[in-house]
C-alpha cells in the first residue's frame, strides 16, 4: 500500500473511554461526560487520534449501558446531550475525532420498542425480536421447553420465558438484552436511521458492538437449530448459527450504503466479532466490499483459555506468535488489524501478560505495548493501560458488579462448583478488573471522584497515577507517549510489511517491519530470564536504537522484559 493512498487510521491510535469509570465530574461515584471534558488535556498529551466512547445511552444499566433504552439521547447518569456536542466540538478543535459504540445485536428489555413488541403477539413491533413458542411437545416454563439448546454468553440459556404470551424470546447476553431481529427490513431501516443521526450531529464512526451476531442462521419457516452440546451440560453450544450469519455480509453493506455511503467526511468503523476467522476479517475489511474499516478479533484473547474463559491455562509463547503472525500475514494484502490487549471486557493485561510484580510491572507493562504498537494494524489504548493499572485485589463476593461474573457465580454454585475456585477464576478473569476507576492522583479517590465510586479504587493507585507519571520520562506513560508519536512520524511503523522471526522461542518475541527500504528489528523479551541478543539475531547489537524501554543498554544482552526497536537498514 503506497503511504499516499493509505487511509488516514492506518497511522492513528484509539484511546477507549469507559465512561463510568473514567472521572467524575459530579460527585455521584459514576463517571461522566462532564469527567471526560475536564480531562482532554490528558489524551492530548497522550497524542491519540480518536476517542471511543462506551455507551452513554439511556439504559436500565443491566450491562452497564450495553443495554440500551433509547439510542438518540444520553443518560442522565452521563449528562446530557448538550454536553456530547461540547464534547464533540472540543475534541474536533484539538484534531481528534469521536467514536460511538453501536449496540444493535440488541436491545435493553426496557426499550420501547421491545415494551410494544412484548405488549401482545399481535404487536406491529412483535416481529422485531425473535420470538418463539415451546419445543414440540414441551409445556411452557418446563426445563428443556427452550426453543434451541442455545447457551448464553452471559450463562443459562440464551431464551427467556414471557409468562403473558406463553412464548419465548431469544438474548445471546443477559435476559434484560433481547436480540433484534435483523431479518425484518424494518428493524434495519431503524437502526439506519439512528445512526445517520448521530453522524448529522457530529460523531465520526462507531465501534459496532457484537457486529457479527447480527444474523441468525434461520430456516425458510423460521426453524433455528440446535447446537453440539456443552460438555458437561444440558445446553448447546448454538455459535455456528449465529457467528457470522448467512446474511452477515448483505447487512453490513447494507448499512454502509444506507449510512456512509456518499456522505462527506472522514469516518472509522470498527466491527467487534467474537469468534471471526481471519479468512471472514478479509471480507469484511476488504475496502472493495465496503463493509466495515477493521473487525476486533478474539483469537489472543482465547489462548489462556480452556473449556471456558473461566478455566484459566497459562499462555503459551508459541501459540500466541502463531495467532498473531496469522492475523499479520493474513490481512497482509487486503483489510486492516485492530491490536488491542486491554479493554473493558478483559482483565488487566499486565497482570495476565506480563507480570505485576513490583519489579517487573514497569517493564513488561512497557514491554507489552511496544510489542502491540509495532504490529500493523490500528492500536487502541484502554483507560487506564497507559500507567500500568493492574488487576483489583478481590477479596469477596460481594467485591463484583459484572453481570457476567454475578450470573457465572450462580450458575455454578447451583452446578454444585467449589466457591473458593468459583471466586478465584473471577478474581483472574472478572471483567470488573478492567472497570475500577482511573487513577489520576494518590488522593484517597485517586482523583476520580469526590464521592464514593461505584466500584472500588485499586488500592496500588497511591504509587501508579497519572500524576506520579506525567513528568517522569521513565514512566509508562511517557513509554506510550513516545509509541504514539512513532506511528504518527515513521510510516514503516504504520504500513511496513510484518515478518515473524523465532516462531519457537518461548520468551522473545521478535519480527521485522519494511517498507521502501526502511526496515525496523523489534525484540520484545517476555519473561524474567536475560538472554544473549547476539546469539539469537546476530544482527540486532550493532543496530541503531530507536525506541527501548530500558535505559543504559548493553547491546548484546536483552533483560528482563526489555523490549527494543533498532533499524536494520
Ligand atoms: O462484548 C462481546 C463479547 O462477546 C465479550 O467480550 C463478552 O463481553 C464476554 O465478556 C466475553 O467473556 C460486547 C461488549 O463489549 C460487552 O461489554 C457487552 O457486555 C456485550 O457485548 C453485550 O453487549
Amino acid at each position: 500500500m503506497a503511504v499516499e493512498e493509505a487511509s488516514w487510521w492506518t497511522r492513528a491510535v484509539v484511546y477507549q473511554v469507559y465512561p463510568r469509570s473514567f472521572s467524575d465530574s459530579d460527585g455521584d461515584g459514576i463517571g461522566d461526560l462532564g469527567g471526560i471534558l475536564q480531562r482532554l488535556d490528558h489524551l492530548a498529551d497522550l497524542g491519540v487520534d480518536v476517542l471511543w466512547l462506551s455507551p452513554i445511552y439511556p439504559s436500565p444499566q443491566a450491562d452497564n449501558g450495553y443495554d440500551i433504552s433509547d439510542y438518540r439521547d444520553i443518560d442522565p447518569l452521563f449528562g446530557s446531550l448538550a454536553q456530547l456536542d461540547e464534547l464533540i466540538e472540543a475534541l474536533h478543535a484539538r484534531g481528534m475525532k469521536l467514536l460511538m459504540d453501536l449496540v444493535v445485536n440488541h436491545t435493553s428489555d426496557a426499550h420501547p420498542w421491545f415494551l410494544d413488541a412484548r405488549s401482545s403477539k399481535d404487536s406491529a413491533k412483535r416481529d422485531w425480536y425473535w420470538w418463539r413458542p415451546p419445543r414440540p411437545g414441551f409445556a411452557a416454563g418446563e426445563p428443556g421447553a427452550e426453543p434451541t439448546n442455545w447457551q448464553s454468553f452471559f450463562s443459562g440459556p440464551v431464551w427467556e420465558l414471557d409468562e403473558a404470551s406463553g412464548e419465548y424470546y431469544l438474548h445471546l447476553f443477559d435476559r434484560r438484552q433481547p436480540d433484534l431481529n435483523w431479518e425484518n427490513p424494518q428493524v434495519r431501516a431503524a437502526v439506519h436511521e439512528m445512526m445517520r443521526w448521530w453522524l448529522d450531529r457530529g460523531v465520526d464512526g462507531f465501534r459496532m458492538d457484537v457486529i457479527n451476531m447480527l444474523s441468525k442462521d434461520v430456516g425458510p419457516h423460521g426453524e433455528l437449530h440446535d447446537g453440539p452440546p456443552l460438555p458437561g451440560s444440558a445446553l448447546g453450544d448454538g455459535s455456528a448459527s449465529y457467528l457470522c450469519g448467512p446474511r452477515i455480509h448483505e447487512f453490513l453493506a447494507e448499512m454502509h450504503r444506507e449510512v456512509f455511503a456518499g456522505r462527506d467526511g472522514t469516518f472509522l468503523t470498527v466491527g467487534e466479532m467474537p469468534g471471526v476467522t481471519v479468512e471472514q476479517a478479509r471480507l469484511f475489511t476488504d475496502p472493495a466490499r465496503a463493509e466495515v474499516d477493521m473487525v476486533f478479533q478474539f483469537e489472543h484473547m482465547d489462548l489462556d483459555r480452556g473449556t471456558s474463559k473461566w478455566d484459566v491455562r497459562p499462555l503459551r509463547m508459541r501459540d500466541l506468535k502463531a495467532s498473531f503472525g496469522r492475523w499479520q500475514t493474513g490481512l497482509a494484502d487486503v483489510g486492516w488489524n485492530s491490536l488491542y490487549w486491554d479493554n473493558h471486557d478483559q482483565p488487566r493485561a499486565v497482570s495476565r501478560f506480563g507480570d505485576d510484580s513490583p519489579e517487573f510491572r514497569r517493564d513488561s507493562a512497557t514491554c507489552l505495548a511496544t510489542l502491540l504498537h509495532l504490529h500493523r494494524g490500528t492500536p487502541y489504548v484502554y483507560q487506564g493501560e497507559e500507567i500500568g493499572m493492574a488487576n483489583f485485589p478481590f477479596r469477596s463476593l460481594e467485591e463484583f458488579r459484572d453481570v457476567e461474573s454475578l450470573n457465572h457465580h450462580v450458575q455454578a454454585m447451583s452446578a454444585g462448583a467449589d466457591p473458593a475456585s468459583v471466586l478465584a477464576a473471577l478474581r483472574t478473569m472478572s471483567r470488573d478488573n478492567a472497570r475500577t476507576p482511573v487513577q489520576w492522583d494518590a488522593s484517597p479517590h485517586a482523583g476520580f471522584t469526590t464521592g464514593t465510586p461505584w466500584l472500588p479504587v485499586n488500592p496500588d493507585h497511591t504509587e501508579w497515577n497519572v500524576a506520579a507519571q506525567r513528568e517522569d520520562g521513565a514512566s509508562v506513560l511517557a513509554h506510550y507517549r513516545r509509541l504514539i508519536a512513532l506511528r504518527h512520524d515513521l510510516p514503516v511503523v504504520a504500513l511496513g510489511d510484518f515478518t515473524m522471526l523465532l516462531p519457537d522461542s518461548d520468551e522473545v518475541y521478535a519480527f521485522t517491519r519494511s517498507l521502501d527500504g526502511e526496515t525496523l528489528l523489534v525484540v520484545c523479551n517476555l519473561s524474567r530470564t536475560t538472554h544473549r541478543l547476539a546469539e539469537l539475531l546476530p544482527e540486532a547489537p550493532a543496530a541503531e536504537l530507536v525506541l527501548g524501554n530500558l535505559a543504559d543498554d548493553d547491546p548484546a544482552e536483552l533483560r528482563p522484559w526489555e523490549a527494543r526497536v533498532l533499524r536494520l537498514a
